[in-house]
């Protein structure tokens, strides 16, 4: 059976043309940043889970977004059980023009209303599933989305303290002084094909990855390379990017203090670093 005839029995007629013509669309956001790392120009993600979402905190966040000049709004968490997945995105979309990219936690954090969507990899670990198995049930759906899917070879690094990501994924981070073993992960994963690396301390890492391992893995790859986890001021958001980081990502630190998006990235686009 296709596809598409496959899909067509959970949706109607007028969901599945309006999904098929999307789906036939320009794909813009990787080729934007592609041509942002050769040029040096440094992007911001705020990742925003839904879970810990107020809504009521919302349109500062997107305001504050908005007038800082935020790159993309990354939208996941390793545990979603609320149902605003949606409605988060929905909003996002009626208020700005700013990208969402889904960063989901598992094959069922997937909303068509979004941009794009990292096709994450875990390749710091060894779990099969999340290897490769969850992307073989999710791709026919993906296949006809209207997401643009990018390929990301995602690192876990110990970040000092055990995080959600690490128990769901049953897998053991890479060590933060290992900055050898990243490197040649994120090389394998350029050499399988990968678009992207996003390194990751985890959310709300005590010690967020340093700026010597982004460099020895930056410098390996020419892949853009995203790194979050633990990143809680202006200045280390910005040696994150003078050490290589392509995208730096924030999430717990702008969920307890929205005004720090101001800074954040005013730091981040501050800096140009030609590769
Ligand atoms: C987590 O990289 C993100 O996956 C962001 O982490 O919430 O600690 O900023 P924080």
């Amino acid at each position: 059976m296709r596809v598409e005839t496959c899909l067509i029995v959970f949706m109607n007629e007028y969901e599945f043309q309006y999904l098929y013509s999307k789906a036939h669309q320009v794909k813009e956001i990787y080729s934007d940043l592609k041509n942002a790392k050769a040029s040096g120009e440094k992007k911001f993600a705020v990742l925003i889970d839904p879970d810990k979402l107020r809504m009521g905190k919302i349109d500062s966040v997107l305001q504050l977004a908005k007038d800082a000049n935020v790159d993309y709004f990354f939208i996941g968490g390793s545990l979603i059980v609320n149902d605003m997945l949606d409605l988060l995105i929905k909003s996002i979309k009626e208020n700005t023009s700013i990208p969402c990219v889904l960063f989901p936690g598992n094959s069922f954090q997937l909303s068509y209303k979004a941009d794009a969507l990292l096709f994450l990899s875990l390749i710091s670990g060894r779990n099969a599933e999340l290897l490769i198995g969850n992307h073989v049930l999710a791709a026919p759906y993906l296949k006809m989305s209207p997401l643009e899917i990018i390929s990301t070879g995602y690192m876990l690094i110990d970040g000092g303290v055990s995080t959600t990501v690490q128990y769901i994924s049953n897998t053991r981070p890479i060590p933060a002084e290992k900055a050898d073993i990243a490197m040649s992960t994120a090389i394998a994963g350029q050499y399988l094909g990968l678009k992207c690396i996003y390194m990751d301390a985890g959310s709300g890492a005590q010690n967020p990855i340093s700026e010597s391992m982004i460099d020895m893995v930056s410098s390996a790859v020419d892949i853009p390379l995203i790194v979050g986890g633990g990143i809680r001021t202006p200045e280390k958001a910005m040696a994150n990017v003078k050490a290589g980081a392509d995208v730096v990502v924030v999430g717990n630190a702008i969920e307890k203090d929205p005004e720090l998006i101001i800074d954040m990235s005013a730091a981040i686009h501050s800096v140009k670093v030609s590769s």
